[in-house]
């Protein structure tokens, strides 16, 4: 049974037991209901206390259920039940109360909950709105302004603000059954208090709505849900709870069936099925209770701010004196940052700086169960790096490097143990990118394999299996999509049209921005290098504009010009001067065909990727592209766009 009935005296206690979540599937919309009638009609049943099981009240509408047309009851009638019951219901709230799970609550009379207990409205990160009610009841119990923030901003409140706002009746301790069952004898004598739908609300000012749908929108960035919401709650602030319902109703349904909506869903079950691949169900991970950095780099210092953030004690090793001190300034920055942007508190700071040890030589990573390398991308360099750590590490230490291109096998030679040895690609800045890139070696033992994951999961990351490859599978299919912008711009489009047509796709810079963002010479660089292998890889307009200078941001131009001191993209006559030998005729193609070649480009060199058992499934593509190239989350990914495209 996913819904359970006890009876304390007067007071029945209604349990929702649906693990994981509780969340409220078909079947527990259907015992509710039957419930709601059979205790109207229980003459021994005064009051009922309705709670979840285990660690949570609900997470909210079963999203599984979303693919497919809505069962009946649904959500809006049950809560439109309860809220019309004979008895008074109450909510007693532990840990999470979501989306359907907090409208939930609001369709029940009366409301107790611990200080921790969570509300909110995720709905929009699902590419919809609350369709239960959510938008019209609660503005209506805590005020329009706070239930903005709720609905459409995705602000979470706890037990205890939502007592101040006057949502929860009373804060209670555990054991929560009893304090609700108390609560519930002591309201007997109370009249009932008016359901929340019939609770007038005071509509705000044109202005205040125009205020809100800017700072939303921008907030959005191209994501239709979050403004919808705003949509659903103004509407019902200004024309009546039944028209509010009725209307909130609809946007959730079309948004349900949206493509949106889709991509987001699917993204949601992807990020939480990546933490587990299959292969490593019941290995356990080693214990990591210190790290040591090897390089104190953008990338080293970062890696180093993402373990400290997660409580990991770090070592930070240089190879001079200076280089340690520009290291342990820069990391410093990131924390002071942090506390500016109010993030960290100043003793929170200091913690995290007073957590690392600088050091010069390898020694003082002798104790480190876990040592990540992230020095100069040069094999000989690296692979000295790791013999060094094979001689002053314990013999147990994960030693994993953080290498973009390199393969790890090679690097990995020679070292003693090489089943300890694992690659952990992080992406830049690392402290704040999601994507870890997880690359084990033949030899990697399964236990460093789990501990890669663990870490991942312990610094907050979306951790993604690669096999071995050049690039592995995001820097692959980067080169790819650049490759085919190149091939586009030498067919006659403009870097700047097919710029503009990404930023319209969602991406915050297009590919010849992200260039000159990044610098147009390590590609460049590769390019020679697979050159003077012998490999035939013809001349590129991007080599022609490195050849002459413009290596981009950093050089004073690229495939744009900019003005000193200023990163506005300025469309170059010179570049267009420059790699004119290779451009063809000017050519005028529609944003979504520029859109669409990219897409199918990436999504192409992904199947090769899973073909060759790079990667483990089309999801852990889209999780690459989403969480460390910047794909826009709302379209799920390559492989997700291009699985839905007929063919
Ligand atoms: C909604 O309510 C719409 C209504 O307004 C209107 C309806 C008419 N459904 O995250 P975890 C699974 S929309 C189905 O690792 P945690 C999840 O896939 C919903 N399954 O646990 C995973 O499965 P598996 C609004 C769900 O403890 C397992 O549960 N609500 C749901 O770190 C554990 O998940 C939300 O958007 C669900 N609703 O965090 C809340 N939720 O083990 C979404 C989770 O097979 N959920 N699963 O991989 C969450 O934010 C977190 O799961 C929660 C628990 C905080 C609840």
């Amino acid at each position: 049974m996913s819904v359970t009935v006890t009876h304390r005296g007067p007071i029945a206690v209604v349990t929702i037991d649906n693990p994981p979540v509780n969340a409220l599937s078909l079947a527990v919309r259907t015992q509710l209901f039957a419930l709601v009638e059979a205790l109207d009609a229980d003459e021994h049943v005064r009051a009922i206390v309705l709670t979840g099981g285990g660690k949570l009240f609900v997470g909210g509408a079963d999203i599984t259920e979303f693919g497919r047309p809505v069962e009946l009851p649904s959500l809006p009638a049950l809560i439109e039940r309860i809220e019309n019951a004979a008895k008074p219901w109450i909510a007693a709230v532990r840990g999470a109360a979501l989306g359907g799970g907090l409208e939930l609550a609001l369709g029940c009379h009366r409301r107790v909950a611990t200080a921790e207990a969570r509300f909110a409205l995720p709905e929009i990160n699902l590419g919809i709105i609350p369709g239960s009610g959510g938008t019209q009841r609660l503005p209506r119990l805590i005020g329009i302004e706070t239930a903005i923030r709720v609905a459409a901003e995705n602000l979470t409140l706890d037990g205890t603000r939502a007592a101040e706002l006057g949502f929860i009746d009373r804060l209670v301790q555990e054991p929560l059954v009893d304090a609700a069952e108390a609560f519930a004898l002591e309201a007997l004598s109370r009249p009932l208090p008016e359901p929340a739908s019939r609770r007038p609300l005071a509509t705000p000012a044109a202005t205040a709505w125009e205020e809100a749908t800017q700072r939303i929108g921008r907030a959005a960035r191209g994501a239709s849900a979050p403004l919808r919401a705003l949509e659903a709650l103004r509407f019902g602030a200004e024309n009546g709870f039944e028209a509010g319902l009725a209307n909130e109703r609809a946007i959730f349904l079309e948004l349900r069936a949206s493509d949106e909506s889709a991509a987001l869903r699917y993204l949601f079950f992807a990020e939480r099925a990546a933490p587990r691949p299959a292969g490593l169900r019941g290995i356990a991970a080693l214990p990591l209770a210190s790290a040591g950095v090897i390089g104190g780099g953008t990338m080293g210092v970062g890696i180093a701010a993402a373990l400290r953030n997660a409580g990991i004690p770090v070592v930070l090793v240089e190879r001079d004196e200076q280089s340690l001190e520009r290291g342990l300034t820069a990391l410093k920055a990131i924390f002071e940052a942090a506390r500016k942007r109010a993030s960290l508190s100043e003793e929170e700071a200091e913690a995290r700086m007073r957590g690392v040890t600088g050091a010069v030589g390898y020694e003082a990573l002798a104790g480190c169960d876990l040592v990540i390398e992230a020095v100069f991308e040069d094999l000989a360099v690296k692979r000295d790096v790791f013999a060094t750590l094979g001689r002053v590490c314990r013999p147990d230490a994960i030693l994993a490097t953080n290498t973009s291109y390199i393969d790890p096998r090679q690097i990995a030679e020679g070292l003693p143990h090489p089943d300890r040895f694992i690659g952990l690609h992080f992406f830049s800045p690392a402290q704040v990118m999601k994507l870890l890139e997880i690359v084990p070696i033949p030899e990697t033992r399964p236990e460093v394999l789990a501990t890669g994951f663990e870490l991942a999961r312990r610094l907050g990351k979306v951790p993604v299996r690669s096999g071995i490859c050049d690039g592995f599978i995001g820097n692959r299919i980067l080169r790819r999509y650049r490759a085919e912008a190149e091939a586009m711009v030498r067919d006659g489009v403009a870097p700047s049209a097919i710029d503009a047509a990404m930023r319209g796709f969602g991406y915050a810079m297009g590919p010849f921005e992200m260039q000159d963002m990044a610098g147009l010479d390590i590609s460049f660089l590769h390019r020679e290098a697979a050159r003077a292998r012998g490999e035939a890889i013809a001349e590129t307009p991007g080599d022609l504009l490195v050849r002459a200078g413009r290596k981009g941001q950093k050089s004073g131009g690229g495939w744009y010009d900019y003005a000193p001191g200023n990163r506005t993209p300025i469309p170059s006559p010179d570049a267009a001067r420059l790699i004119a030998p290779l451009v063809g005729a000017p050519l005028e193609l529609a944003p979504d065909r520029i859109v669409a070649r990219l897409i199918d480009a990436m999504a192409l060199e992904g199947q090769a990727i899973l073909d060759e058992g790079i990667a483990g499934s089309p999801s852990d593509i889209d999780l690459v592209e989403v969480h460390g190239y910047g794909f826009p989350r709302r379209h799920g990914g390559p492989m997700f766009l291009s699985s839905r495209q007929p063919s």
